[in-house]
């Protein structure tokens, strides 16, 4: 096909999109740990959310595993992913005197330790996340059974029953929807007046970021793509907000061969962004299968600038110096 004879595309490129500290830190951790200790290193659940990512590493020697009683006893590392691990995790490592690395996001380390806080002050504690995903196991499990009572939904944050009224705390998980929280927040302060919590909520700034370009683009798109996996919640919440706010053609992909070309009829502006856990050269890819088939104009819209990063464990600064 002659270029003329493509038709045009603009496609709306937003901008923060993409990896975030955390998830730059987490990777790096397992890069570093294979140059320091070399392979195999292993690492507990999927060190972010993203498979093109899990399997890089594990070409370069990483093992993949669900729990500690998977790994075979031995000096070989362990680490630890982004999402946090409950304290039963790190106690298990202990006790089998494993070596462990901790890859878990310090602005998840941080909402661990506001829990620790409210129940050291007898406080009991809400948390506003989704059931069964590994954040939230993990923040659950900072503090023993019946300390934090998950709450989902608006409809949860109505009908739950706390121990003392007067003795509540909030916490979230990182990777949220924003608008969805506020609403589940306010419901909390109307029921208890006196709940204690973060200052906003704990959705961290790539979250709240991305969301935010999202937010500015969908108005504009007559289709959104966002690239990320089916299990990476802020990548999920990204679709969500695009389709809250007016491109309800909103979608995730995780590579460029899952696209459905027959959804595309009739697109004349495409928004692309990628999920904390997504990589670039991912993003690269779809914009090139869009390449091969439209005469494309990019345009970026960004919404915010980033610069946040993370130091890395004692460990592994040495190694990351040289
Ligand atoms: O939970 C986190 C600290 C975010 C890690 C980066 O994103 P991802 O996709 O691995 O994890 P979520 O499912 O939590 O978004
Ligand atoms: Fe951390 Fe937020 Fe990324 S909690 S891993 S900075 S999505």
């Amino acid at each position: 096909m002659s270029v003329s004879e493509k038709p045009s595309l603009t496609i709306l490129m937003g901008a923060p999109r993409g990896f975030c500290a955390g998830v730059v830190r987490a990777i790096e951790i397992v890069e570093l740990a294979l140059e320091r200790y070399g392979a195999p290193v292993y690492v507990r659940h999927e060190i972010v959310h993203n498979r093109y990512v899990v399997e890089d590493l594990e070409r370069k020697g990483a093992i993949f595993i669900e729990e500690l009683d998977e790994l075979p006893d031995g000096d070989r590392p362990v680490i630890f992913s982004a999402h946090g691990v409950p304290k039963s995790v790190p106690a298990a490592a202990r006790q089998r005197n494993l070596f462990y690395l901790d890859a878990t996001c310090p602005l998840v380390s941080k909402v661990h330790m506001e829990a620790e806080r409210h129940h050291e002050r007898g406080l009991q504690i809400v948390m506003i996340g989704h059931a069964g995903h590994p954040e939230v196991i993990g923040t659950m499990g900072q503090l023993p059974e019946g300390a934090i009572i998950l709450v989902e939904t608006p409809e949860e944050a109505e009908s739950f029953e706390p121990r003392d009224s007067s003795k509540l705390a909030y916490i979230t998980q990182t990777t949220l929807s924003v608008d969805d929280t506020r609403e589940i927040v306010e419901i909390l302060h109307r029921r208890f007046p006196n709940i204690v919590g973060p200052h906003k909520a704990d959705i961290c700034y790539a979250t709240t970021n991305r969301q935010e370009v999202v937010k500015e683009m969908a108005p504009r798109c007559d289709m959104l793509l966002v690239v990320g996996a089916p299990n990476s919640s802020n990548s999920q919440r990204l679709v969500e907000v695009a389709k809250k706010s007016g491109c309800a053609r909103s979608m995730l992909v995780q590579r460029a061969h899952e696209i459905d070309w027959s959804k595309v009829g009739g697109v004349r502006t495409l928004g692309i962004t990628a999920g904390a856990s997504a990589p670039e050269v991912l993003v690269e890819e779809v914009v090139a299968a869009f390449r091969e088939r439209f005469e494309v104009a990019l345009e970026t819209i960004e919404t915010r600038k980033e610069n946040v990063s993370f130091k890395l464990p004692r460990e592994l600064r040495q190694a990351a110096a040289q």
